[in-house]
C-alpha cells in the first residue's frame, strides 16, 4: 500500500490521500481509485508493460486523442468537458507517467457520479452506438500521428499465425487435450471466410481509421440517466478497421451470457441489442462510413468473438502468459464461451443486410 501512496505522490499532494482501493475488472492493467475527503478523486493505474512495451507512444496517443476531443468539445460549446473526456495528470517528472522499479504508473481524474455496466439494455446500446460512432467521427480529421501501439492487434491473419506458432511450440503440452485439438480444427475450418477484412484491405477497398479497439460495454461511463458521459480505456486507440469498434462492442453487449460463462446455454446473440447499437452507430458515423464498411458490419460482429476465441485459446496453449486468469482452465472456459458466441452470432445474422 505504501508503494501506491509513494507513486501517487509523484502526481498529487500525498498528504491529501486518504486511501487507495482496487477499481474495475480489466484483464490487462491494474487499476485503483484514490480517495480524497471521502470521495474517489483520481484513478491510479499500473500500465502492463509486457503488453504496452512503448509507454511513451501509449501516453502520447492518449494525450493526442484526448486533447483533440477536448478542443472539439470546446468549439462546440459542450458543457462539463472534464466529465466527457479523460484527463491525464502530469507527474513531477513532467511526463504523464512515472517508472518505479521497472513498473509504469499513471494517474487520471476520476469522473464522479458515473456508472459502468457489464450488460446494457437496447436503449443504452443505442446511446453506446451513437457514442462510439461520434468518437470515430471526431477523430477523422486528426492530423497528429497515432502510433500502432500493439502492431497487428486486430489482424486476424496475424492472430491465427500466433495460434499456429503456439501449437508448433506446444510449450506446456496442452496440445494433448482432445478439446484443444477440436477447437483448433474448427478455427482453421472457418479461417478463410473470417480473413475477409484483411483481403479487402490488401485490395485497397477497405480503409483504416483511428479506432478505440476495446469497445467493451465496461469501457464506457454512463451518468445516472443512462446518457453516455465518456469513453474510457484509451490504451488501444490505433489505426484499424471500423469493424474493431463495432464488432467488439457487440461481442460483449449482445452476448446474453458472460465472456467466460461456464454455462454455454446462457450464450445467445441478442438481436434487439444488435439493432439498437447498429442504429446508433450508423447515425454517429454517417458523415464518413463507406458502403464497403457498412455492408460488412454483420461480418464484423462475427469476427470479434471468433478472434477472441483464437486469442484465448492461444494464451491457453502458451500456458496463460497474456490474460489474467482466475483459475487454471479459465482461458479454455473463455474459449468455449467465445466459440459458442461466434456460432450463435453467425446463426442470428445469416442473411442480415445493412
Ligand atoms: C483485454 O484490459 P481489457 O479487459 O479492457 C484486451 C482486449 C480483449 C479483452 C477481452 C490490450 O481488454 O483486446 O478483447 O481483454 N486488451 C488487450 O476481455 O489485449
Ligand atoms: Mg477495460
Amino acid at each position: 500500500m505504501n508503494e501506491l501512496f509513494n507513486i501517487a505522490g509523484h502526481f498529487i499532494d500525498p498528504k491529501t490521500i486518504e486511501s487507495i482501493a482496487p477499481l474495475g475488472n480489466g484483464l490487462i492493467n491494474d487499476t485503483y481509485k484514490i480517495m480524497v475527503h471521502g470521495e474517489p478523486k483520481y484513478v491510479l493505474q499500473r500500465i502492463n508493460n509486457a503488453v504496452f512495451t512503448d509507454v511513451d507512444m501509449l501516453q502520447n496517443n492518449i494525450e493526442t486523442v484526448t486533447n483533440h476531443i477536448r478542443q472539439k468539445y470546446e468549439s462546440q460549446g459542450i458543457k462539463d468537458i472534464n466529465r466527457r473526456v479523460l484527463h491525464l495528470l502530469k507527474a513531477d517528472t513532467g511526463k504523464t507517467y512515472v517508472v518505479e522499479n521497472e513498473q509504469y504508473w499513471r494517474v487520471m481524474d476520476f469522473i464522479a457520479d458515473s456508472y459502468t455496466y457489464e450488460a446494457v439494455t437496447p436503449e443504452y446500446a443505442y446511446y453506446a452506438g451513437r457514442s462510439f460512432g461520434d468518437f470515430e467521427s471526431l477523430l477523422t480529421d486528426l492530423k497528429a500521428p497515432i502510433g500502432e501501439i500493439i502492431p497487428d492487434f486486430h489482424n486476424i491473419e496475424f492472430r491465427l499465425k500466433q495460434m499456429e506458432e503456439a501449437i508448433a511450440e506446444d510449450r506446456v503440452g496442452q496440445m494433448r487435450e482432445v478439446e484443444v485439438q477440436k477447437f483448433v480444427a474448427k478455427i482453421r475450418e472457418a479461417s478463410e471466410r473470417m480473413c475477409l477484412g484483411e483481403r479487402l484491405y490488401r485490395e485497397g477497398k477497405l480503409p483504416k481509421r483511428i479506432c478505440h479497439c476495446d469497445t467493451k460495454v465496461n469501457n464506457m461511463l454512463f451518468d445516472k440517466d443512462g446518457n453516455v458521459l465518456c469513453i474510457i480505456d484509451l490504451d488501444t486507440i490505433m489505426p484499424s478497421f471500423v469493424f474493431s469498434d463495432y464488432g467488439d462492442f457487440l461481442r460483449s453487449a449482445a452476448n446474453t451470457g458472460a465472456e467466460d460463462d461456464p454455462d454455454l446455454d446462457n450464450i445467445h446473440f441478442n438481436m434487439e441489442i444488435f439493432e439498437a447499437f447498429t442504429k446508433g452507430y450508423l447515425e454517429g458515423t454517417k458523415s464518413f462510413l463507406l458502403p464497403i464498411e457498412r455492408e460488412n458490419l454483420p461480418y464484423a460482429a462475427t469476427l470479434f468473438p471468433y478472434m477472441q476465441a483464437v486469442r484465448f485459446l492461444t494464451d491457453y496453449i502458451n500456458g496463460n502468459t497474456y490474460y489474467k486468469i482466475k483459475y487454471p482452465h479459465h482461458n479454455l472456459v473463455r474459449t468455449r464461451a467465445q466459440w459458442r458466441l461466434f456460432e450463435e452470432t453467425e446463426k442470428s445474422l445469416a442473411g442480415v443486410k445493412l
